[in-house]
């Protein structure tokens, strides 16, 4: 009885995980977070195409409470201990760093993620002028600290806590 339990419930595993590789709906895109610079943080990214723009998703864990800068990053490349292989922010207009809601701004400037006092993020935000086609292969950067949306390059935001490769799916 308990084996047939098993068999059915990886059953249900596998259609679930075939339902996510066919997509089932609209593109996205997903990365799931590294811990970095020594944090213990864990978590998954996801964007979703939306009109005029992508919507983001953030599911965290590990973080120290308060906000935390969170950006899109040139290079999907999270191999260094402290991320630092993912490069700089992605840039595409050759802008400086800056509010996420303003014109003269980096492409991959993202709204403060803000974790409660157990340290997870339950954070959404809407991304106007974003598309899916330009962040796959890219990634996906936590800070330990608050972006200023101002400070050069990446906003004094600190280490990189984590760290995760965008992908399709
Ligand atoms: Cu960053």
């Amino acid at each position: 009885m308990k084996k047939m339990l098993v068999v059915a419930s990886s059953l249900l595993l596998a259609n679930l995980l075939s339902a996510c590789a066919t997509g089932g709906g609209a593109p996205s895109a997903r990365a799931v977070l590294e811990a970095r610079s020594g944090s213990s943080v864990a978590g998954e990214v996801v964007f979703t195409g939306q009109p005029g723009g992508l919507r983001v998703t953030v599911a965290a864990s590990g973080l120290s409470p308060g906000e935390h800068g969170f950006h899109i990053h040139e290079i999907g490349d999270c191999s260094a201990p402290d991320a630092t292989s993912a490069k700089g922010h992605y840039n595409p207009a050759g802008k400086a760093h800056g509010h996420h809601a303003s014109n003269d701004r980096h492409g991959g400037d993202l709204p403060n993620l803000t974790a409660d006092a157990r340290g997870e993020a339950r954070f959404a935000a809407d991304l106007p002028g974003l598309t899916l086609d330009e962040i796959y292969g890219r990634s996906v950067v936590i800070h330990a600290d608050p972006d200023d949306y101002k400070s050069q390059p990446a906003g004094n935001s600190g280490k990189r806590v984590a760290c995760g490769v965008i992908v399709r799916r």
